[in-house]
Parts: structure tokens; sequence; C-alpha cells
């Protein structure tokens, strides 16, 4: 259910829009509470981000380890440090090409809040069916 804006994350977005000359029309919020809160391997590749989504990611609270795999090829890896003010941004193909996770950890870390601005369209169309051999 979308909720209106408030207005710090409004002018959060209105930054992050003149930074980058993008448009975003939503933003999903993950509190991680200490280590044990984690996020499971996913790309955000549902229909309604469009077939390149710009995905701008903002950390805030407790540093946390993110990391991708390349979804042909699970042994090649990327471990990225998130620190507090940070901005991820994840945009042209990657979603197509690449997961994402944010791990568990054993460390003691405290709470983190995640920002990640999109840009969702209302009603997204479906690529067309491959053509049938003649
Ligand atoms: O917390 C993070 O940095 C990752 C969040 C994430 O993967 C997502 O919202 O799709």
């Amino acid at each position: 259910m979308p909720h209106p804006w408030p207005a710090e994350l409004a002018a959060l977005r209105r930054r992050l829009q003149d930074e980058l000359g993008a448009r975003f029309n939503s933003v999903l919020a993950n509190l991680y509470r200490d280590g044990r809160d984690a996020m499971g391997w996913h790309s955000d590749d549902e229909l309604e981000l469009g077939p390149q989504p710009l995905i701008a990611s903002l950390s805030l609270g407790a540093p946390r380890r993110f990391v991708l795999r390349r979804r042909d090829d699970p042994a090649r890896k990327l471990a990225l440090q998130l620190e507090p003010g940070s901005l991820l941004l994840m945009g042209g193909s990657t979603q197509r090409h690449w997961k994402h996770a944010l791990p568990r950890t054993a460390r003691p870390v405290g709470a983190r809040i995640n920002l990640t601005f999109r840009q969702v369209q209302p009603h997204p169309r479906r690529p067309p069916p491959a053509a049938a051999a003649p």
C-alpha cells in the first residue's frame, strides 16, 4: 500500500534526482536490527522496474557487507563494505546479470537502515513472446 512521501524522504529524493539526473517514485526501507537480520540472494528484476532499472541504495547506521554474484557464473563474486552515508548505484544490466545479498554476520553490529530509491512503472509491458520458428 503506497504512503505519501514524508518530508525528510522527499528531500532526499529531490537531492538524488538532482545529482543523478534520474527520477524515483518509490523508496523501500529495510531495517536490519543486528547481524542476524539479513537479505538473501535476489535480483531487483521485477517487471515494473523496467529492463534497466537504476537503483540508488543509501546506507545508514552500522556498516555491513554487501555481496554480488553473477547469475551465469555464481563463482564470480564481488564484496563491498557499505559504510553509513554511502550511496550504492546499481544501473544498466546489473539486475539482469547479477544477484545481490546482505549476509548475516556473527560480528556484533548495530542497527542499519537501507533505503533503495526506484522508479516503478505503473503499467509495465511484458516483453513480446519470442517469434515461433517457421
Ligand atoms: O540492505 C541492502 O543494502 C540491500 C537491500 C536490497 O537488496 C534490496 O532492497 O533489494
